[in-house]
């Protein structure tokens, strides 16, 4: 077969939408890399099962977790922060996969955000009518590096809001491969995730997966 007709069936360059100061979305950015990530996703689930973890205040979370890399992020009656062991297995968290690693930083650099080395990787799994209320990312001792957050299978409605709590919210659709990086001025912004939505996804079913790389320690 002519090689151009297989060009089609690339895809798309990634589209780059700015959300706020130091934010941004890359659209499609990770489809090229999907059965990778699923793969060290599901090592991951082997060895730190997912989770519904308790908020400090005593309500567990609707959305599952795990983490990999040497500090995972954690909640309990005692509060919210990172941790080197699995409380669950009382052993360390498994390591962060090269393709996590490598992907998180490559695509930092893309927005603007060179030499970010992650040292955590939350691993967020909902099913329809799990939730992520409104909140800020503030566990991590050095908030002069971005986060670099990863979206797979069924789309979800991401609340954008600002360093106030009250302040107005933007809902920005993400979907199965999107990318979004964000730092500097809104690394503090509050932001949620909105009840997912009933659906099936082609790849992973009645889930959506997000998968957060952040600098903890
Ligand atoms: C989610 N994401 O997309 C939840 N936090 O399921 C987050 O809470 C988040 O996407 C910090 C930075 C990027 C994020
Ligand atoms: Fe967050």
């Amino acid at each position: 077969m002519p090689a151009d007709l297989l060009a089609g069936l690339e895809p798309p360059p990634p589209v780059r939408e700015e959300l706020g100061p130091g934010a941004v979305v890359l659209r499609g950015r990770v489809l090229g890399v999907v059965p990778a990530l699923l793969a060290a996703v599901e090592h991951v689930a082997e060895v730190a099962p997912f989770r519904h973890m308790v908020t400090p205040g005593g309500f567990e979370m609707s959305v599952a977790m795990t983490n990999c890399g040497p500090a995972g992020w954690v909640t309990d009656r005692a509060g919210y922060r990172y941790a080197a062991h699995d409380p669950m297995t009382g052993r360390p968290w498994p390591a962060m996969p090269d393709v996590l690693r490598d992907l998180a930083q490559a695509v930092a650099e893309e927005a603007g955000y060179p030499g970010f080395q992650p040292d955590a990787c939350l691993v967020n799994r909902y099913e329809p009518g799990a939730r992520l209320t409104l909140h800020q990312d503030r566990d991590e001792r050095d908030r002069g590096h971005p986060i670099v957050s990863v979206s797979l299978g069924l789309p979800a409605i991401f609340q954008f809001g600002g360093l106030k709590r009250t302040d107005p919210v933007r809902r920005i659709p993400l979907a199965h491969g999107d990318v979004v990086v964000w730092g500097g001025p809104s690394r503090l912004f509050h932001h949620g995730i909105l009840p997912l939505k009933e659906g099936t996804h082609p790849v992973l079913g009645a889930r959506r997966l997000n998968l957060t790389l952040r600098r903890a320690l």
